[in-house]
């Protein structure tokens, strides 16, 4: 972006937008009106919530601050603020119909598309070049990626279809590689759509380690499963074993066993578990709970990112494991092309230097760390996105998943979320500690 001259910057941007648009129509048109607005769990906004909220940030982030335009809905702000609203009441809301909502989205962006073409895009922060619209764009990519889980969550029979992920042609990969010891650079102070949470860069010291060359599989954790793995109190944390027993959880979520083999409900298809897909649909607690198990553990979210970015021959810090180049369907599995994690080895595009193949795309990666901010951390543009969040409630996860755009995954960019959730497209592959010269 930063070489991109302001005329074509401007194009990129409202592309990006317009990518953006089109998948939150398709995620809402394959639905009746009644299953928008209805709630298909405790734990997600109904669709309807979802669409409208994408508005009303753009409204006040576009259109009102950056724009300084008049208010399009004033009122409705306070329906459509995640912090006043829990999502257990969202349904209750007096919300706009799914008409209603189509309707003020495509004003929204009417007048969205017009402050870009109005506005300054590099306001001499070559850091933060058309930031605003960046933001958003990955905002309504985030919550799309919300509504392909929720999607996941909902009843019936499918209503969304994708073709089947690339097959494994990266075979006999070795189980685990060294990630050598050494300082590496962490974070970013240049991406110019970075969130405010992966900045600045920032020396980390990193002991050697070794890590999975992929994400643990179906056929990997079904081990853990059928050797009672579920049952085993050495395997859990305290809170973990909490959680299991108080829910009773046996298996990753949408999982069920019938006449000995394990099955799962996908988008609606029932279909038997893929044993060379990376698990998806465990929470943490499992995944810690896996590797204890194995005799492994999680990585913390600096070895990640070593693992992912660092690049041994130059010492360099890369976007990507597989060089500084944008993501594209021949490096990893993203953007809901496929509506599910793609086998293993099947992204040998997508390797790092140090052969770590799936970083980006197929799930998000469960990590050992809290989310925290980095030494020298500012808020921006605003507290409520990432800094009210800081602590010890809150897990890291990497990575992104095959329903994450390329827009809203950077080697750089981190999500949070509890650890007992599951709903969420994450897996994890596990590390461990070696010692020098091994
Ligand atoms: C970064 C995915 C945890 O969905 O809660 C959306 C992103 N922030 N709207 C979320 C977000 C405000 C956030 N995650
Ligand atoms: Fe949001």
């Amino acid at each position: 972006l930063v070489d991109l001259p302001d005329e074509e910057l401007r194009v990129h941007t409202a592309e990006t937008l317009e990518r953006a648009r089109d998948r939150s129509t398709t995620l809402t048109e394959a639905v009746d009106d009644d299953d928008l607005v209805k709630q298909h769990s405790k734990l997600m906004s109904p669709l309807v919530w979802d669409l409208a909220h994408i508005g009303s940030q753009e409204e006040i982030w576009l259109v009102r601050d950056v724009g300084g335009r008049e208010p399009l809905r004033p009122e409705i702000d306070d329906l459509y603020d995640a912090f006043q609203q829990p999502r257990a009441i969202r349904p209750s809301l007096p919300l706009l119909g799914p008409a209603e909502a189509r309707d003020y989205v495509g004003q929204v962006r009417r007048k969205a598309l017009d402050v870009l073409e109005q506005t300054p895009l590099r306001d001499g922060d070559l850091t933060r070049l058309a930031f605003a619209f960046g933001m958003i764009a990955q905002h309504e990519q985030q919550h799309d990626e919300t509504m392909l889980a929720t999607h996941q969550l909902r009843r019936g029979d499918p209503v969304l279809h994708a073709p089947a992920p690339p097959p494994a042609s990266a075979l006999d990969l070795p189980e685990e590689v060294v990630v050598p010891a050494g300082p590496f650079l962490m974070g970013t102070s240049v991406e110019p759509w970075a969130l405010d949470n992966e900045c600045p860069a920032h020396e980390v010291y990193v002991d050697a380690f070794a890590v999975d060359t992929t994400p643990v599989t179906n056929a990997r954790y079904a081990e853990f499963v059928e050797d009672g793995g579920y049952h085993d109190r050495r395997w859990w944390s305290e809170e973990g074993w909490h959680y299991r027993s108080v829910h009773d959880i046996n298996a990753p979520r949408f999982w069920w066993r019938e006449d000995g083999h394990w099955w799962r409900t996908r988008f609606g298809v029932h279909e038997p578990v893929p044993d060379d897909e990376p698990v998806v649909h465990v929470s943490y607690y499992e995944a810690e709970a896996f590797a204890a198990w194995a005799g492994r553990r999680l990585p913390t979210e600096a070895e990640w990112e070593k693992a992912a970015r660092y690049d041994p021959a130059t010492g360099r810090s890369r976007r990507y494991p597989w060089g500084d180049e944008d993501p594209t369907p021949r490096h990893a599995n993203l953007g809901q092309r496929h509506l599910r994690p793609a086998p293993v080895g099947a992204y040998p595009g997508g390797a790092s230097p140090l052969g770590v193949h799936q970083l980006i795309g197929d799930v998000w990666e469960w990590t050992s760390s809290d989310f925290r901010p980095y030494p020298g951390f500012v808020a921006f543009p605003y507290r409520e996105y990432s800094e009210v969040f800081f602590g010890p409630d809150h897990k890291v996860l990497r990575g992104g998943s095959f329903g994450s755009d390329p827009v809203a995954v950077r080697g750089t960019f981190r999500n949070w979320d509890f650890p007992v959730r599951r709903q969420i497209f994450a897996g994890f592959r596990c590390a461990r500690d070696v010692t020098a010269g091994v």
